[in-house]
């Protein structure tokens, strides 16, 4: 019997938004329908390994329910009636309804609105070409990242670090406020093996016990919001008991001194009642740091999701320089290495025809926005008119009640260009069906890894879907928007351009390798030339409003950030009448809320639920699976609980973005979230949420 010969795997990268930036291989069936995806095994940070739900990327790519063709809002805004149209005839409305938006009340009443959806350059970041040509309103980017990387900046002065893979040659792998198992699982990969090949100790500080903590030599449990105060006590401990390498201090480092006369008062006694951990969970932690040169920090973003996550960033990268890690292989603290990368988007985004005097609308506020709130508009006009792409606000936006009410409003005229009809495109007038990754062609850089990555199109988009580019580039055209040759290019063009403008050779060169690994030689990387500010010295003491981060300008209360590593309370903290805090961490399933649309998602995820802990259960006299709500000023969720150990009292965690209508009342867990701006630079503070707990 003749065997069916296999078709070759294709290549590809993970498109999504989580730091591993996998490079992928795709299983084709002789029909050109997606199999199954697995990790390239050459690339030395994919190693072969990939999360459960991207191997199962068929389920999402030939979903029953993927979006075909352009449809038209019949009913009321968000009854899910709508009507096939054409392509042309969506592109004619919105050119006609974008005009009419903008003689009303000036360009700037449009608000081209997306986020890392996907995370290729060209089908990201094309929509701030279309802004830019047109000047409508600019887009501040706050979901994710700003915490993080302020705080981490503030100290080296730039988003750069060891190369990850290092992680493997470490003694002591330190995972801290963030949940690699589910959120960025290639960090297990190198974690484990150091501890198989090295004997490494793994230790994992959060504040509930997660998967990733289940796995670890030592967890920490720690109050959220807390992180500063035991990176204070590790560093005091540093200090005390000789383990503070001063020689590399005086050369690499701003205050040592101050820093060490300011720690002599954040010892771990102060910091167990600021925590909740023990005196010897701390000096025993400390103890393994101050004693392991190869000690890893691989700083997540989860414990920077906070009031005052800048801060706690900040004062965990201090201790890899107290420590002197920084100077050991295997050794210092690793955020993002976004700076190595150094890729000219110029072109994509249209940066020559940028007005710099346009406001910048902060997307996590994107409710307050659509309600009117003047101090959110800048003083602009009202947003009436928005497209979207790459982003499911209705879902993932804090303070959902004024998004649902916002997107609600007649007024506003919103496309969203999607994959899927998500609850964000089940309130626009005209909804758009995009292509998935392995559709059309992209360049992807990584942030918890080293390389860029192209993804070329392999399989034909089904119905009508076409990839964002085109959408953008068609709305320029039709729109008048100022020229630039850059407007006709396709993606392939566009990453050819920017490959040659960054210096890496062309798109023939990366198509032909797959990936470039871009990480420096090791002195660099492990800043022994120097940090990235001008003296080449890492602040213990920033100038928060100077941090050379991504920002438009101080926001939030700044003037009360602490000058050095210390524990600040914000507004936010528990009261009598709302005395629980709030987080909402990841789902392993889901990705944000991409993945909620797939049935073995769903399944394994369950129901949304709230860990509380026995005691806290006991108080409320709620029991296993009972339904509660959630509130606070903001509003109300209703969802069952889920009690046992896995968090301290007076912490509550639900994982995951599931969709709205999953949830008893149909409200999200972005009803209880805040969209007030972190100091200095903004970012939502998604796991500082103050909330009561009501049994139902
Ligand atoms: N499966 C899955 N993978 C994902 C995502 C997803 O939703 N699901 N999201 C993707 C995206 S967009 C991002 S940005 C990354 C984020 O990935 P991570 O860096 O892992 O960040 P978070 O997901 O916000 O939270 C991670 C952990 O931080 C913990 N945490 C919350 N508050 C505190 C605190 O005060 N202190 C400490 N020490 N820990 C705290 C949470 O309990 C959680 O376990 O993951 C990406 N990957
Ligand atoms: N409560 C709470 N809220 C959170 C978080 C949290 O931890 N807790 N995390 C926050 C974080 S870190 C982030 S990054 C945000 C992320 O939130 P979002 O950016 O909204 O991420 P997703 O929910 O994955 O939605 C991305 C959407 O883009 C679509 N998409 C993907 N690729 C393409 C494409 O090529 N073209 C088009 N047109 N569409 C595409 C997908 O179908 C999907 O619906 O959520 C934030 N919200
Ligand atoms: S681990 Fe992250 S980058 Fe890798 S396949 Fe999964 S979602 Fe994609
Ligand atoms: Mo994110």
């Amino acid at each position: 019997m003749n065997k069916a010969v296999k078709p070759p795997r294709k290549f590809s990268a993970c498109p999504h938004d989580c730091p591993s930036t996998c490079a992928v291989e795709v299983e084709l069936s002789p029909e050109g329908r997606v199999k199954r995806l697995f990790g390239a095994k050459d690339n030395t940070y994919t190693a072969g390994v990939i999360c459960a739900k991207v191997a199962r990327y068929s389920e999402r790519i030939h979903h029953p329910d993927r979006l075909l063709y352009p449809l038209r809002r019949t009913g009321p805004k968000g009854s899910g009636q709508f009507e096939r149209i054409s392509w042309d005839e969506a592109l004619d409305e919105i050119t006609a309804k974008f005009r009419a938006a903008e003689e009303k009340h000036g360009p700037q009443t449009v608000w081209p609105y997306y986020y890392a959806g996907t995370m290729g350059l060209v089908q990201r970041d094309s929509i701030n070409r279309l802004r830019h040509a047109k000047g409508y309103s600019g887009m501040y980017g706050t979901f994710c990242t700003n915490m993080a990387w302020t705080g981490y900046i503030a100290g080296t002065g730039s988003l750069t670090g060891p190369d990850p893979r290092e992680m493997a040659l470490s003694d002591f792998v330190v995972i801290w406020g963030t949940n690699a198992v589910a959120t960025q699982v290639n960090v297990m990969t190198h974690a484990i093996k150091a501890r198989k090949t090295r004997g490494a100790k793994i230790a994992v500080v959060d504040v509930y016990r997660t998967e990733t903590m289940k796995q670890a030599d030592m967890g920490l449990i720690i109050k959220p919001g807390t992180d500063a105060a035991l990176a204070c006590a590790v560093m005091h401990v540093l200090f005390r008991d000789g383990h503070a390498d001063r020689d590399y201090m005086a050369k690499f480092a701003d205050v040592p001194e101050e820093l060490e006369a300011h720690l002599q008062s954040r010892g771990p006694e102060w910091a167990a009642k600021i925590t909740g951990l023990s005196v010897k969970e701390i000096e025993d932690f400390a103890n393994l740091i101050g004693t392991t040169q190869r000690t890893f920090f691989r700083l997540g973003y989860g414990f920077t999701r906070s009031r005052n996550g800048v801060v706690s960033m900040h004062a965990a990268s201090c201790i890899a320089v107290v420590g002197g890690h920084y100077q050991y292989e295997g050794g210092g603290a690793f955020h993002n290495n976004g700076g190595i990368f150094k890729l000219n988007n110029s072109k994509i985004e249209g940066h020559e025809l940028k007005d710099p005097t346009i406001r910048q609308l902060d997307m996590g506020q994107v409710g307050r926005i659509l309600n009117g709130d003047e101090e959110a508009l800048l003083g602009g006009p009202p947003v009436t008119a928005m497209i979207i792409q790459n982003t499911n606000p209705m879902s993932v936006a804090p303070e959902q009640e004024l998004v649902k009410k916002g997107f609600a409003r007649e007024d506003l005229f919103t496309v969203v260009h999607e994959q899927f009809m998500t609850e964000t495109a089940e309130m626009a007038d005209i909804v758009l069906p995009a292509t998935q990754f392995l559709e059309h062609d992209d360049i992807y850089k990584a942030g918890g890894q080293q390389s860029i990555l192209f993804g070329p199109k392999i399989i034909e988009a089904p119905g009508e879907a076409r990839e964002n580019l085109y959408l953008l580039n068609e709305l320029i055209h039709r729109l008048e928007g100022a020229p630039l040759d850059a407007h006709s290019w396709t993606a392939r063009e566009h990453v050819d351009w920017m490959l040659h403008a960054s210096g890496y050779g062309g798109l023939e060169r990366l198509e032909r390798e797959r990936w470039i690994d871009c990480q420096p030689e090791f002195e660099e990387s492990h800043y022994l030339n120097g940090f990235g500010y001008p003296d080449g010295k890492f602040r213990f003491k920033p100038d928060w409003v100077n941090v050379p981060a991504p920002n438009v300008g101080p926001m939030g209360p700044w003037q009360q950030l602490p000058s050095l590593p210390d524990y600040w309370e914000t507004p936010e903290k528990a009261t009598d009448s709302e005395p629980y805090r709030l987080v909402t961490a990841p789902a392993r399933s889901f990705l944000n809320s991409s993945f909620n649309e797939t049935e073995s998602s769903l399944k394994k995820e369950g129901q949304p639920v709230a860990m509380l802990h026995a005691d806290d259960a006991a108080a409320l006299g709620v029991t296993d699976g009972d339904v509660i709500a959630l509130k606070n000023a903001r509003g109300e969720v209703h969802l069952h609980a889920e009690i046992g150990e896995r968090v301290r009292k007076g912490t509550v965690v639900s994982e995951g973005l599931w969709p709205n209508k999953s949830f008893i009342n149909g409200n999200g867990i972005n009803t209880l979230t805040g969209a007030d701006q972190v100091a200095p630079f903004g970012g939502m503070a998604f796991h500082d949420t103050r909330i009561a707990i009501e049994k139902l």
